[in-house]
């Protein structure tokens, strides 16, 4: 199947997967229910489902299997843009091209949908009959907490305005966005029950992966491609904060993103199987304009 073919596929599934979630755990506020549906059903790459379900396809076990992770990586990515869009954080207005959740609503609710998402990621995840649950729930909170993207967050939030070296802003970035990108091939990983050898090879995979697209993420603002709607663009971003291209120049950072994305996908040529699907994302993931 072609790249575009499946990872439509993938998407839909999901996309149906935590639309019937949000039905399901609807609770006795409606204007919460529609405030997570207008935050979460409303577009987005849904590439870290996309890694658990390749992933997991790869290892054999079927994309039901898969659903439960692929929603809980989306509820916790979700949960993040809701909580970064927030004038306390990042301040943005739209997301998606879309108001973000507190323009649209406010930033209370914002605030109780970020938590809610989040909450509701550990639940998807809670499943009786997954012998690798509870390994998953870790997997996620190790991923999302002081280990991963919420350090991350706080580094990003004390780095404003410093000049950062490569290593301050590659540690940055593997917390930030790398540690949810990891974390969904490894989902993807424990729902096929892989052994620790493949979970470490996929982890090689997905380091190098996770940094290509930031790396990626860095020079599409800095291009200020006018699909990066509700960001800082262009020069603003390389002012305000420390950047790939910004250190490294547009070319350089094109030449690391190419580098880690051989990386990526050298590490698989270790593992027996087809592992064509994770190759396409991760090109994909330099070669994507949004
Ligand atoms: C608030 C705890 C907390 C964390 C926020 C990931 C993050 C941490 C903030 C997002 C800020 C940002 C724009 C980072 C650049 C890379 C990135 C994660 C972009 C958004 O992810 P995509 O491109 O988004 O996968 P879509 O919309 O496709 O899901």
């Amino acid at each position: 199947m072609q790249l575009e073919e499946l990872t439509r596929l993938y998407a839909t599934r999901v996309n149906a997967a935590l639309d019937q979630l949000l039905t399901e755990t609807a609770g006795p506020s409606e204007l919460l229910k529609q405030a997570l549906d207008y935050s979460l059903l409303n577009g987005g790459k849904r590439l870290r489902p996309l890694l658990v379900y390749a992933t997991g396809q790869a290892l054999g076990v079927s994309l039901a299997e898969c659903d439960r992770p692929a929603m809980a990586v989306e509820l916790i990515h979700a949960y993040s843009l809701v909580h970064d869009d927030l004038p306390a954080m990042d301040d943005d207005d739209l997301r998606r091209g879309r108001p973000t959740c507190h323009k649209a609503f406010d930033e209370a609710t914002a605030i109780l949908v970020g938590d809610a998402l989040q909450t509701l990621a550990f639940e998807a995840l809670a499943d009786e009959q997954q012998p690798s649950a509870l390994a998953m729930v870790k997997t996620l909170a190790q991923a999302s907490g002081t280990q991963g993207m919420v350090a991350g967050q706080m580094l990003d939030l004390q780095g404003e305005g410093q000049q950062l070296s490569l290593e301050e802003l590659e540690r940055l970035h593997s917390h930030k966005t790398g540690a949810l990108i990891r974390a969904a091939v490894r989902l993807g990983g424990l729902a096929a029950g892989a052994n620790a050898v493949t979970l470490t090879t996929l982890d090689t995979y997905a380091k190098a992966l996770g940094l290509a697209f930031q790396v990626q993420d860095d020079l599409l603002d800095v291009k200020g491609d006018e699909t990066t709607l509700g960001k800082k663009t262009g020069s603003d971003a390389l002012l305000h904060k420390a950047t790939y291209p910004g250190l490294l120049g547009v070319e350089g950072a094109e030449q690391k993103a190419q580098e880690l994305v051989k990386q990526a996908c050298a590490s698989l040529n270790n593992l027996s199987g087809e592992w064509s699907s994770l190759v396409a994302l991760a090109n994909w993931s330099i070669n994507r304009n949004f």
